[in-house]
């Protein structure tokens, strides 16, 4: 990248404030609420979280205690939820993360980790639900003469932080590309009830806001130099179960577009984190649609490669989450990318308004879903957690078309992915309109809990379980309760028996 992180600073009064992670990790203290920038892997703090963990580390050694409560915008990565989670300097954490260091912590009780809907985070700020925010540390690429912030690679909630936060701590990264600058869209206007006005965004690609963040900037208490790359970790490239579930999703496409009941070009396109969602938009580049849309809250390789192709004319995105390569190729391509791509604040992303108006289709990944439609996204066995709801909930409620992928089975084939009941709710039958694995596509639109479970079984799961879950089916059609028939001392039994055998099969 051409200019220095020094140098990226250019409104002269806050060169001053240029000063090492180190003393800027004076700032924060045992107890404080942080509200901290990254969003999938994208425009975390590199160095800051480090500087504090070593803080928490040494008060820890005297005996003290020192752990902070982190809002982010979604996950970050080893150098920021990774280092904390180690040097055990977390108390509370939401809304989103995927890094394993904290996800252990989470699940040995060493973090209260609230899971939470991506569209709610900047509202509850905003609305004092978290009490004070007494610092924000974002990550940006540079500063402009006037003092306005041109973000990084994520843009998550940092609008909102930055006005919440008593003090802000900014990184210039760089190693973020300068001519990021003007690919971001901030809407400061969403508004409070009952006041609140409609958002007036009716394409994907508009414009409705500033390229810059902007704050107080007295509240700017210090500025860190960083020169290090977001985490960008490689996919798996799609495999054979992933190439199945993203051919039968463009059958599908190709099915509604020939009955009318879809444009030639789509409808905005949303994709989940994730290996199997990045490999459906993979496929979709030799499907015969073109001038696609996307409308999502990350954007990862598959889609990329979509625009870069021309298959797909614009997206819209809250963060650009890269494989190193895919970063390679972002980079060489930004000035054909620069007004084909739009970052947005996570509260516009994952507005329900926006994705209710656009139509979008959502595409995510689940660990689980039951043969009446119910999905777990977030919890092994009903008690782990993965990595969170994120966005999932927000666009399959409102969708146009909502689906859940999964290989039918994980872990070599002892955890059938369809299960009698899911062993932690997230979307509800109400709301899932198509389950997709290998074995094929179930069509729950328009059907009864009765026809769902047909559809479920017979078409989505692996034929190791099939039999299985139809003798639990019928079964519960003859123990009663005919809407949604169950044997409820039966119908987390699988799980049961994952956890006490290892298989979920019967030896
Ligand atoms: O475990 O890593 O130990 O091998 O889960 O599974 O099949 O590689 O799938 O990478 O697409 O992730 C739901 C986790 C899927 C993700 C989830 C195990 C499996 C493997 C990963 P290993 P795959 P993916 C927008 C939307 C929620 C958030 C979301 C996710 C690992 O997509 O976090 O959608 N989604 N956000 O072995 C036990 C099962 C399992 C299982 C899979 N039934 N039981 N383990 N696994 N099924 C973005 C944002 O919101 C920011």
């Amino acid at each position: 990248m051409t200019a220095t992180a020094a140098e990226r600073v250019q409104h002269q009064g806050l060169r001053g404030k240029i000063i090492s992670a180190e003393q800027a990790a004076e700032f924060i203290q045992h107890g404080m609420t942080l509200g901290i920038s990254g969003f999938t892997g994208a425009g975390y703090p590199k160095a800051l979280p480090t500087a504090i963990a070593e803080k928490a580390k040494a008060a820890h050694a005297r005996g003290e205690e020192f752990k902070i409560n982190m809002i982010t915008g979604a996950s970050t990565a080893p150098e920021c939820d990774g280092v904390l989670a180690a040097a055990n300097a977390v108390n509370f954490r939401n809304p989103f993360q995927s890094d394993p260091g904290i996800r252990n912590s989470i699940n040995a009780g060493n973090i209260h980790y609230q899971d939470m809907h991506l569209s709610h985070v900047e509202q509850q700020i905003r609305n004092g639900f978290y009490g004070k925010m007494q610092v924000a540390v974002i990550e940006a690429t540079g500063i402009t003469a006037d003092g306005k912030i041109i973000p990084a690679m994520g843009v998550g909630h940092c609008n909102e932080v930055l006005k919440a936060a008593d003090k802000i701590i900014i990184e210039i990264n760089a190693k973020q590309n300068p001519l990021l600058e003007t690919m971001h869209d901030i809407y400061f206007d969403i508004g409070t009830p009952p006041l609140r006005q409609p958002i007036p965004l009716v394409k994907p690609d508009d414009r409705i806001g500033s390229p810059y963040l902007e704050c107080d900037l007295d509240k700017i208490a210090a500025i860190v130099l960083t020169d290090s790359f977001d985490r960008n970790s490689k996919f798996a490239d799609p495999d054979e179960n992933s190439k199945r579930i993203a051919a039968q999703i463009i059958d599908f496409f190709d099915h509604e577009v020939k009955a009318g009941r879809l444009p030639a070009n789509l409808l905005p396109l949303q994709s989940g984190v994730g290996n199997v969602a990045n490999a459906v938009l993979a496929g979709l580049q030799d499907a015969p649609f073109e001038n696609l849309t996307g409308f999502t809250e990350v954007l990862q390789d598959g889609m990329l490669d979509l625009i870069i192709s021309g298959k797909m004319k614009s997206a819209s995105a809250t963060a650009l989450s890269f494989s190193p390569d895919a970063l390679q190729r972002f980079n060489d391509n930004i000035e054909f990318l620069r007004d084909k791509i739009v970052l947005r604040p996570m509260e516009i992303t994952n507005n329900p308004e926006l994705i209710r108006r656009l139509g979008v289709i959502g595409m995510n990944a689940m660990i689980e879903a039951d043969i009446f439609g119910n999905v777990n996204s977030t919890h092994v066995m009903g008690t782990k957690m993965m990595n969170g709801i994120g966005g999932s909930g927000d666009f399959t409620r409102n969708a146009f078309f909502s689906f859940f992928v999964s290989p039918s089975v994980a872990k070599d084939g002892a955890i059938s992915c369809i299960v009698p009941m899911v062993s932690h709710h997230d979307h509800t039958e109400h709301d899932v309109m198509f389950i997709v694995t290998e074995q094929g596509m179930a069509d729950l639109r328009g059907k009864s809990p009765r026809q769902r479970a047909q559809l479920i079984i017979n078409n989505c799961a692996h034929p190791d379980y099939r039999d299985m879950l139809r003798d639990y089916y019928d079964r519960a059609e003859k123990a009663g309760g005919l809407h949604t028939p169950h044997i409820l001392s039966e119908a987390l039994s699988w799980h049961q028996r994952f956890v006490e055998t290892g298989d979920m099969r019967i030896k």
